[in-house]
């Protein structure tokens, strides 16, 4: 074998193997990227069938409400069926968890607004009491009561335009009610973290007409309307409710011996409009959460704001 011919099979063997490697490459990769593919078309699906799994939970909370607004009670109460927490629901290869909430067992912080722009001082010692109750400092309150009043003069903690005027990116206080929950994040001092320990007993509703429902507040927003309560007679009601609400407000202060002359008995009620929805659909791996709040007039329940989570990816 001459010295020429040995090294042209050296140099075939090389591009061959060159070849071969090459081609391993390509079909590794190919492989890889269908599974990306396959896995990112998957998730997509499943992404889809739990926001339509977590809608459906809505609508048929939604039913519930509308069957209850249409019922001849005029109470609204734990007892009643969309307040009855149900197991989670299979549907499909999904399962959905509802849950109904009255939003007029909490505070609405656009009580505290008069329509003359000034600031109601009954339902401000309540909102004060309730900061107390959940542990945060009542000056919280003052900036809320600058954002909600009509003045640019700020209270003794509080903060008006001037104060957001000089922020980087600033922006003037709404000087009336707030337009939505989110609207609380730019008010200052209201945190995550104390917007948090508020999202149970405090509320924005787009009204200032709501009164608090005795039948399904919690404790704290209780304790907060009525300080000087008896507190044995407060949990005796607490437990008692959810089989025998009250059905007006004067069996109310029989039934907690509370004298009924005082402004706070203009303040509450058995009745509410407001309600939230809260939603997780499931439809592994994804899932999928939606609040939706409504407004109840009779039997329609209409949708005042829809909050959703992005999907959460437990595997794949
Ligand atoms: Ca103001
Ligand atoms: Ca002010």
């Amino acid at each position: 074998m001459t010295c020429k011919r040995v090294h042209e099979r050296g140099v075939a063997l090389v591009t061959t193997l060159l070849a071969v490697t090459l081609l391993t490459i390509a079909v590794v990769e190919f492989a890889y990227s269908s599974q990306v593919d396959y896995h990112l078309a998957y998730n997509a699906l499943r992404s889809l069938q739990a926001a339509s799994l977590a809608r459906s939970g809505v609508n048929l909370a939604i039913g519930v409400l509308k069957k209850d607004g249409s019922s001849l009670s005029n109470v609204d109460s734990l007892g009643d069926l969309w307040a009855r927490p149900l197991p989670p629901l299979p549907v499909g290869k999904g399962v959905v968890v509802v849950r109904v909430t009255d939003e007029q067992g909490k505070l609405n912080l656009n009580m505290l607004r008069t329509t003359s722009g000034t600031i109601h001082r009954r339902w401000r010692e309540v909102a004060e009491q309730l900061f107390v109750l959940r542990g945060l400092d009542p000056a919280l309150l003052d900036p809320v009561i600058d954002w909600l009043d009509a003045d640019d003069f700020p209270e003794s903690r509080g903060a008006e335009r001037e104060h957001y005027l000089q922020l980087t990116l600033p922006y003037t206080p709404q000087n009336g009610p707030f337009r939505t929950e989110g609207e609380l994040g730019r008010v200052k001092g209201l945190t995550a973290q104390v917007r948090g320990r508020l999202s149970e007993v405090v509320t924005v509703l787009p009204t200032s007409s709501t009164l608090i429902n005795v039948n399904t507040a919690p404790t704290e927003v209780l304790s907060a309307l009525f300080p000087q309560v008896d507190q044995k007679l407060l949990e005796q009601f607490l437990t008692t409710r959810g089989e025998t609400p009250v059905r007006g407000t004067n069996e109310f202060g029989t039934r907690l011996g509370l004298p009924q002359n005082s402004i706070t008995f203009q303040m509450i009620s058995v009745q509410s409009d407001f309600f939230a929805i809260a939603t997780l659909a499931t439809v592994e791996p994804v899932s999928q959460a939606l609040t939706v709040r409504v407004r109840r007039r009779a039997s329609a329940v209409t949708p005042i704001s829809w909050q959703t989570t992005l999907p959460v990816t437990e595997k794949g």
